[in-house]
């Protein structure tokens, strides 16, 4: 028993009653505890060990082929009110939800173990962080939190009698897609994830604590919960600007966050520093600027597509401690391989559904046929992070100099732009538009609206949201960060990307400091501005000004059919849209013209 706490008592009893499991546990976070279910996990075949002396250790598991990306049609918020979780948001009387899940979840844990887990989001302790209890049957749910969170006896020590906690219960079940369900109960400060084992849908202190939750109790309470990456740039004298930037799931977060500057910055002392890769908490610090902490403890990154060039640091941060989820295993070395990480596929190989793969039948127009699971990923500690900022346990978190929104857009939006002021900015936040990716079950390329990367994971109305925003600019005033967007997905006619990314999005970044400094310059246009092709730097960068011209303009036409677009769109928030959003719409309308 690790606690006196009558809520956390009373809670706990009221699932062990429901679930009946035949064991319990409490995670202490001791090494020892871990270690032991790590053998067990290996001993089920939950688990595998992989080489010791290359991946120390590492451990690969497999989810079932049903259940490998999060499942936006089965995620809901039930709000009391309908109206309360919006248009964007699947709802259900919490009422109805709790009986239909707990009729689900009824005696699932019998010949099973309870594992309880304490967790804290945020540095434990920190005025900023908030603390979690995460009941599961699921070893690898346990052995994930331990890395993405802070977990054990110091939590509950933390929490004491308080009742500000967020239940978070999982069942596995059958992993029965037809019965999956991931509900967050916000007025309730609670969780309830059924028959899925991956990821998003599991480890309850990411998007359904850390952003549905969160964000919810952030409007409450005048704080935000993004799903962004924070970086920290340091220039050659040593002073560090941080910028938080939202992209949708796997449009980019993880590499910008560790991104390794082009060599001739590198050289000038140039160097990016990690405070988290996919969700930021902030709130106005003492000085009245933003402040931001990761509440995460770990990384769980896409794997295909990390290797050595693109994502150094994220790939040194997988080669100790990690666990590996639905990659290849390479059974003549015992080490795992994903698509990209190099140009030698395994010879002999399990492929992510536990079948041979043999390399000469990868079929590039079917992704299911590769290797490894497009949303394949890595769990791994932050501490491992080569580039891991000396920010990342700071209690009061680091303050933001600029805001960046992003998408995956073929066509269209510039490689960057400036919005013009804060409402503006917040106008191009909820404008976001991106191809959907394999991060959730469904269709892959698509264009959709998703505004601050946060369409499935906000946890109320959105119209309420953009209002949160527009408010937490009045209360910044002028110590505002300032707003920017970038796409680095641009294609050519072959469908080739047209700018190189990764290492080279530091390029944009030094413009994007710069314009927060007041000394870059740039064009005024109808949706912000732009910088002048000249302003960006090219340096060893084998791509003419004229291609990069082409990614810096705004095509009229297109531009008011994207206006046409966001207009019907803006429709279904119904008299919770902000008004100011309509006279943008207008006013940009009449400066394209
Ligand atoms: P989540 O963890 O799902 O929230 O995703 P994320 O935003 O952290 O995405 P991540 O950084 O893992 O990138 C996803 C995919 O985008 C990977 O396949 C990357 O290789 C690719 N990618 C990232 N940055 C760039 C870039 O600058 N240019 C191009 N072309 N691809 C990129
Ligand atoms: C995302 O989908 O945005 C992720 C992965 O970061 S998951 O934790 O599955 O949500
Ligand atoms: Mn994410």
């Amino acid at each position: 028993m690790m606690t006196k706490n009558p809520t956390v008592l009373k809670w706990l009893s009221e699932i062990r009653e429901l679930v009946q499991p035949d064991k319990e546990m409490w995670i202490t976070g001791e090494e020892a505890q871990l270690e032991e279910l790590r053998k067990e996990a290996v001993a089920t075949g939950e688990m595998i060990k992989l080489n010791e002396e290359k991946l120390p250790g590492c451990y690969l598991h497999r989810t079932k082929p049903n259940d490998v990306a999060r499942v936006e049609d089965r995620t809901f918020i039930c709000s009391r009110k309908k109206e309360n979780a919006g248009p964007t948001n699947n709802w259900c009387d919490p009422q109805e939800m709790y009986k239909r899940l707990y009729d689900i979840a009824r005696g699932t844990y019998r010949g099973r173990t309870m594992y309880i887990i304490p967790f804290s989001m945020g540095p434990i302790g920190s005025p900023l962080a908030k603390i979690g209890i995460e009941v599961t049957d699921s070893i690898y749910v346990v052995l994930n939190m331990a890395i993405m969170t802070r977990v054990g006896t110091k939590v509950m020590e933390t929490l004491g009698d308080s009742n500000d906690w967020v239940r978070g219960f999982h069942a596995k079940c059958d992993v029965d897609p037809e019965k999956r369900y991931i509900c967050q109960f916000p007025e309730d400060n609670t969780i309830i994830s059924v028959n899925s084992a991956y990821g998003g849908n599991v480890l309850l202190g990411k998007k359904c604590f850390a952003l549905r939750i969160a964000s919810y109790q952030g409007w409450k309470e005048g704080w935000m919960a993004e799903h962004m990456l924070i970086l920290g740039i340091e220039n050659p004298k040593g002073e560090i600007k941080y910028v938080a930037a939202a992209f949708p799931s796997a449009c980019g977060k993880t590499n910008l966050a560790m991104l390794i500057p082009p060599k001739y910055l590198r050289d000038k002392g140039y160097k990016v520093w990690t405070v988290g890769d996919d969700i930021a908490w902030m709130r106005i610090g003492p000085d009245g600027r933003l402040y931001a902490i990761n509440p995460e403890n770990g990384f769980f990154g896409v794997a295909p597509g990390t290797n050595e060039h693109s994502n150094f640091n994220a790939l040194a941060s997988t080669r100790k401690n990690t666990i590996f989820t639905n990659v290849a295993l390479d059974l003549d070395t015992n080490t795992v391989w994903w698509e990209k990480l190099n140009e030698n596929p395994p010879k002999h190989a399990i492929d992510w559904r536990g079948n041979p793969w043999d390399p000469s039948k990868y079929d590039k127009n079917d992704k299911l046929s590769a290797a490894a699971h497009p949303n394949s990923r890595f769990t791994a500690p932050a501490v491992n992070c080569p580039c891991l900022s000396s920010e990342f346990n700071s209690t009061s978190g680091v303050p933001i100099s600029a805001l960046i929104f992003g998408g995956r857009r073929a066509k269209l939006a510039p490689l960057v732009y400036q919005a013009k002021d804060w409402a503006g900015g917040v106008f191009v936040g909820a404008s976001v538009s991106s191809e959907t990716t394999a991060a959730a079950a469904g269709a892959v390329g698509v264009v959709r609206h998703d505004p601050m990367a946060m369409l499935p994971f906000c946890g109320y109305h959105m119209g309420d949201y953009f209002t949160h925003w527009l408010e937490m600019g009045e209360k910044l005033g002028d110590k505002a960060p300032k707003i920017f967007h970038v796409n680095w997905f641009r294609q050519d006619e072959n469908g080739n990307f047209i700018w190189p990314g990764f290492g080279d999005n530091m390029r944009v970044l030094n413009w994007i400091l710069d314009r927060c400094e007041g000394k870059a310059d740039a064009v005024e246009t109808a949706i912000g501005y732009l910088p002048h092709p000249e302003d960006i730097d090219l340096t060893d960068l084998d791509m003419d000004r004229e291609t990069l011209a082409s990614i810096l303009t705004v095509d009229k036409d297109a531009w008011l059919a994207e206006m046409d677009g966001l207009s019907e769109y803006f429709d279904k928030f119904g008299d919770r849209l902000p008004p100011s959003f309509r006279e943008r719409i207008a006013s940009i309308r009449k400066d394209l013209q």
